[in-house]
């Protein structure tokens, strides 16, 4: 672990700038990455303990430098008001990943799906309200319910169906699944089959874009069960510590597997898991996606303009089992028929914006067209060879 900087440094001292010397492609050292009025501070290491020079050098193309991730990171124009063809947007874009999860329940039952699969229906406006107030070059790191994220981010639905197929075409060329969706061409850091397993990585990614002076933000998505895991407060802690340009975005669906926040939870309000580590906290709606995107997009230009990580609550429901084929004993059954009656973020939005039955239609027709094909192109994909099972292990 780092040591913490020398007394009399302020942390966000400590960290600044780095002074990034990289060649075109990306390789090259980090020099000094401490240095304090010009001159090396010999009293704090740095934070990756080892000089780049020392480590062996990189032999595989998996580990290609930064990977496409230095690609375009300058912001030009900041986003306006939520107009109402914006919200039509992410209408359609809500719309395309219930469909899309409603399909994977369907095949899963219909055993065409290998694995567990974790479905985020109701939890829509999160994933689209967050996703969309990023700029190009921000990344995320997903959870066990990551399809919505993944699709938010841009990644093609084909690819996503053709990951959970088990097939090349995939995003992770079929060797993830629903828990391991990466595409950090897109600026994905990834699923996670790791309850908080996101959250050091984005704190990593958020610190490297401090060092290099990107106008960059890393975010981490996780639940509330998530916040009782050490992963979580570690990176809070160093997170505002190093005061990085990191968002943590906690889906509070309120329950963890089959345990009821009450049975897991010693408070309610979870932005008072931030106040322990100084961090800003903001909350919203998890079931509006105009307000988690202007609350998104207020908390990401604090990360930006580099006031320090934020800690944003979203409120939501997951309106379906945990996992794909979960009976759901634990849960009383007019609860879930109420709150799809009264939580559901889609119906929300199409009564805000008046939808008529037409538009729905018309929606609805795209996300359905958009899913199957995925499901086409999944199964006319390419089955890995199992003699390249090992392939891209490394330990
Ligand atoms: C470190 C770790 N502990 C336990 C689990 C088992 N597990 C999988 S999902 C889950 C619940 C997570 O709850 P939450 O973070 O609220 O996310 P949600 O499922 O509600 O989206 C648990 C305990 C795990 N995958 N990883
Ligand atoms: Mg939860």
């Amino acid at each position: 672990m780092a040591r913490s900087p020398a007394r009399g440094v302020e942390a966000d001292d400590a960290l600044t700038p780095a002074r990034v010397q990289r060649g075109e492609d990306g390789r090259g050292t980090i020099a000094s990455p401490f240095v304090l009025g010009g001159e090396p501070e010999k009293r704090i290491r740095p934070v990756l303990g080892q000089a780049v020079e020392d480590l062996p050098p990189l032999f595989d193309e998996a580990h290609e430098p930064e990977h496409k991730l230095k690609a375009k990171v300058a912001k030009v124009e900041k986003k306006g008001a939520v107009s109402e063809d914006l919200l039509r947007e992410f209408f359609r874009e809500m719309l395309l990943i219930r469909r899309f999860e409603e399909k994977v329940e369907e095949r899963f039952r219909a055993g065409e799906l290998p694995g567990f699969l974790h479905v985020a229906i109701g939890q829509e406006a999160c994933a689209v309200g967050v996703c969309r107030a990023l700029d190009e070059g921000d990344v995320i790191a997903s959870t066990h319910r990551a399809h919505g994220h993944t699709l938010a981010k841009g990644t093609h639905p084909n690819e996503v169906m053709a990951e959970l197929y088990g097939k090349l075409e995939g995003t992770s060329h079929g060797y993830g699944g629903s828990m391991h969706l990466y595409d950090v061409e897109r600026g994905n850091l990834g699923a996670n089959a790791v309850v908080g397993g996101g959250l050091p990585a984005t704190v990593g990614a958020a610190l490297a874009f401090k060092l290099r002076d990107e106008p960059r933000v890393a975010v981490a998505f996780f639940g509330d069960g998530a916040t009782n895991i050490g992963t979580f407060h570690e990176s809070l802690n160093l997170g505002q510590l190093w005061q990085v340009p990191a968002l943590f975005v906690c889906e509070n669906n309120h329950w963890a597997e089959s345990t009821p926040a009450h049975q897991q939870l010693p408070i309610e309000d979870l932005t008072k898991r931030a106040v322990g580590y100084g961090m800003e906290a903001m909350s919203a709606d998890g079931q509006d996606v105009e307000e988690v995107y202007r609350t998104a997009l207020a908390a990401l230009d604090h990360a930006r303009e580099r006031r320090g990580p934020v800690f944003l609550l979203l409120e939501t429901y997951r309106l379906t089992g945990h996992y794909v084929g979960d009976p759901q004993v634990y849960r009383p059954k007019d609860e879930l028929k109420m709150l799809r009656e009264t939580q559901d973020p889609i119906t929300k939005l199409r009564e805000r914006l008046g939808l008529s039955d037409e538009e729905l239609e018309d929606a609805d027709r795209e996300a359905v067209e958009l899913v199957e094909a995925s499901v086409e192109f999944a199964k006319a994909g390419t089955d890995p060879k199992p003699e390249d099972a090992l392939k891209n292990v490394y330990a």
